[in-house]
């Protein structure tokens, strides 16, 4: 199989890139970083294709995609991981921007690559999308605002696109995960703040990147005829809260 990772520079995606190369397939590792990209090369060999490519920026995707060498035709599976989360405040103090790099990146970024390779894939009548939403997407939380309203989205894409995709050979999956550690989402949510990042795991233990590269290869592993729609993974310390009733005290 040809998988092309988004955001391999780091985190689920490296870690998918790892899994996927060691499992005998050729991986193309997509991100912004080309130096991490280019070490992981090294490391795995010619399995791994670095492509530099940004994401949030339309003619930097159509520019990576279009220079694939000839060796790597067609991607037969396409990993839409890239993503981030940012800030942890309430809406009403939230930056703009912050928001507005969520969209770009974990909605549009994902509809972009999306759009460029699903044709291919029909085609062919063959190939398979892991969209990598979070529990966010489902379960609303104080901090979640846009976050989990952009997973909210991957999810329900995912559902559209099955709706659409339901007699053709091609597959797509929404893989929600919970608490996951080891990565640089946290420090990139907390912009930077590595102690806030690090509370965020104490006295846990959180999924890994390992345990998403497995998940992912598992459902890319499986015969043609089976589809995971919607996969929710979590770790034993994580669970679910109450809703919350705030009630006006007496005068
Ligand atoms: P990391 O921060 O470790 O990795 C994020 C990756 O996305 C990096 O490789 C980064 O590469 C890439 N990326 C970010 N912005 C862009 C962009 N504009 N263009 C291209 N690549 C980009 O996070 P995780 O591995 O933890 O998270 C991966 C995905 O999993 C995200 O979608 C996240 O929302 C989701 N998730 C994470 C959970 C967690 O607890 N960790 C739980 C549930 C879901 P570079 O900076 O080099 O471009
Ligand atoms: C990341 C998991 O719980 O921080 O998507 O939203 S959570």
């Amino acid at each position: 199989m040809i998988v092309l990772i988004t955001g391999a520079s780091a985190g689920f995606g490296e870690a998918m890139a790892r899994r996927f190369v060691a499992g005998g397939h050729r991986v193309i590792a997509a991100a912004r970083r080309a130096e991490r990209l280019d070490g992981l090369r090294e490391e795995l060999g010619e399995a791994l294709l670095p492509l530099a490519m940004d994401v949030t920026d339309v003619a930097s995707i159509s520019h990576g995609l279009d220079r694939l060498p000839g060796g790597w035709p067609s991607v037969d599976v396409l990993v839409n991981n890239a993503g981030l989360a940012l800030g942890v405040e309430p809406a009403p103090r939230c930056s703009l921007a912050d928001w507005t790099t969520m969209i770009d990146t974990n909605v549009k970024g994902l509809v972009t690559l999306t759009h460029a390779l699903l044709p291919g894939m029909v085609a062919r009548n063959s190939g398979l999308i892991v969209n990598i939403g979070s529990i966010a997407g489902n379960t609303p939380y104080p901090g979640g605002n846009v976050y989990g309203a952009t997973k909210a989205f991957v999810a329900q894409f995912t559902r559209n696109l099955r709706a659409e995709l339901v007699g053709t050979g091609v597959r797509a999956t929404n893989l929600a995960p919970g608490l996951c550690g080891g990565t640089e989402f946290s420090k990139v949510r907390y912009h930077g703040d590595e102690a806030a990042a690090a509370r965020v795991y104490e006295g846990t233990a959180p999924l890994t990147a390992a345990d998403i590269a497995d998940a992912v290869y598992w459902i890319a592993s499986l015969p043609p005829h089976i589809n995971i729609n919607h996969l929710e993974m979590m770790p034993t310390c994580q669970g679910y809260g109450s809703l919350v009733i705030k009630r006006s005290t007496p005068a």
